[in-house]
């Protein structure tokens, strides 16, 4: 192993940024530039000069982790030296000089995982601690830091070899009818590891919308007030409203966070037989966006009857996923208007609809209420200790397992010979032990790594 460094702060003007070194030339690198002895885990203030030219190069503060108590495992030195565009690159060029060489993305972080300091999905959380814009994704991965996801993964790969385990009498002795372990009892465990990782996997979805933001599609006719819908739920007039139908022609987004879970909003162009070719293509936009939308929220005013049109519109859309927002009640209210009609035609069964206005702001707690009840109710239900499936990788190696588990199971249904079917469950407890790292093939560290910023 060589010694890396890197500068692990954000560029740009700040008090301090750190700079890290970790490898076994620490201690060298340390002697060459400071004077006197630097003790392990004691921060000290010292003057730091190049190893060459004797300059000083900044007045900082030194902090040296031997190994293996460091967050790679390996000797760590980290400099806090003065921020800003000088300070922090100048350092840097010292520590190389005096023997290290530029880290790569993630590789601090790599080699605590090689270290042992932590397994694949802690290193995981990590990167979305560092990323992650909602705080919901911040409680689920300093979970996952704090092994939850990682428990659950230990135990079904327990699960699972102890399922290999009541296999072994009827491997060796294939030809007793019946083993000290009746063959319903290896089934029950073996359907049980299924029933458990399926538990786990009900949580992806939203797990996955929590790092991506539920994407939500503000459409309806033009002129019904979608962007200034969209405006209210930015809470800040991000896109242009006037009274002119045909205002929005491209579609817009902005990424918000209602009670700390994560939405993609979009304003799109009104939907209706297009006059000219910019707002054509606009309502075809609009369309791509719905085709992928997490959640519809589909706008007519209040107090109108739907057309046919919106009727068959809305007939096309999962009704579990719409919901149809009656915009500018306000002025239903003003014009002493009766209860909202909703009127004939009446929106198809089962989408539910709200009352709303821009304008004064009635209703949009409920509406903002809706959307997070709408895409996160299962992590809602969660209690807060619970694990959440965050990646497509551990969707991706969860299901795998299942289905080797799956394929045990019907191997033995059609009495194939017993080493057989135990190979699918050797399948399902490599795919746990990839998930957690335990083996990691290098193109998958790579991809994993490669994520990470350098001085991570
Ligand atoms: N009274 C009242 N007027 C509103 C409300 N919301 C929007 N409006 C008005 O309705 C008109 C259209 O609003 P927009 O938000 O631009 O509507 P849009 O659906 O985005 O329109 P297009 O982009 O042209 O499709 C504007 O004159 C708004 O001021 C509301 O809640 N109450
Ligand atoms: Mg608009």
């Amino acid at each position: 192993m060589d010694t890396i460094a890197a500068i692990s702060t954000a560029p740009g003007r700040s008090a301090i940024a750190v700079v890290r070194a970790s490898g076994p030339d620490v201690a060298g690198i340390m002697t060459s530039l400071f004077k006197g002895q630097v003790q392990g885990r004691k921060p000290v203030l010292r003057w730091l000069t190049h190893p060459e030219s004797g300059d000083a190069v900044d007045r900082v503060l030194v902090t040296y982790y031997p190994a293996p108590h460091s967050y790679t495992g390996e000797d760590v030195l980290e400099v806090s030296c003065h921020g800003g565009a000088l300070s922090p690159q100048l350092v840097l060029e010292a520590i190389q000089t005096a023997g290290a060489r530029p880290a790569e993305p993630g590789e601090f972080t790599r080699r605590a995982y090689l270290n042992g300091k932590l397994d694949l999905l802690q290193a995981e959380a990590i990167l979305d601690l560092v990323d992650g814009r909602s705080l919901a994704l911040h409680r689920a991965a300093l979970r996952q830091l704090d092994r939850g996801l990682s428990q659950r993964i230990d135990e079904l790969r327990a699960a699972i070899v102890h399922c290999e385990s009541l296999c072994v009498y009827e491997i060796d002795f294939p030809d007793e009818d019946e083993g000290p372990i009746p063959a319903e009892r290896i089934d029950a465990a073996a359907e049980d590891v299924v029933s458990r990782i399926e538990h786990l996997l009900e949580t992806a979805v939203e797990g996955e919308l929590l790092r991506e933001g539920a994407l939500t599609v503000i459409a309806g006719r033009p002129n019904v007030g979608k962007s200034s819908l969209f405006n209210a739920l930015c809470g800040f007039e991000r896109v242009i409203v006037t009274d002119q139908p045909g205002t929005t022609r491209d579609a817009i987004e902005a990424v918000i966070t209602l009670s700390d879970f994560p939405f993609r909003l979009v304003d799109t162009a009104g939907l209706r037989e297009p006059p000219g070719a910019v707002e054509r293509i606009g309502i075809e936009v609009a369309r791509r966006y719905l085709a992928g939308a997490d959640l519809v929220l589909f706008c007519a005013e209040a107090g109108r009857a739907l057309d046919a049109e919106e009727v068959q519109f809305l007939d096309r859309l999962d009704a579990q996923a719409v919901t149809l927002v009656r915009t500018k009640a306000d002025q239903v209210e003003a014009s002493g208007g009766q209860p909202p009609d909703e009127g004939t035609p009446r929106a198809p069964l089962g989408i539910e609809s709200l009352h709303v206005s821009a304008l004064t702001g009635a209703g949009l707690a409920a509406l903002r209420d809706r959307l997070v009840r709408s895409a996160f109710s299962g992590t809602l239900a969660l209690d807060a200790e619970a694990p959440l499936v965050t990646r497509k990788r551990h969707a991706r190696q969860l299901r795998g397992a299942r289905d080797e588990v799956l394929a045990f199971l019907e191997a033995r249904a059609q009495k194939l010979a017993p080493e057989v079917a135990a190979t699918h469950l050797r399948a399902a407890a490599q795919a746990m032990e990839e998930l957690l790292g335990v083996i990691g093939p290098d193109d998958l560290l790579a991809h994993v790594f490669s994520q990470f910023c350098i001085g991570k």
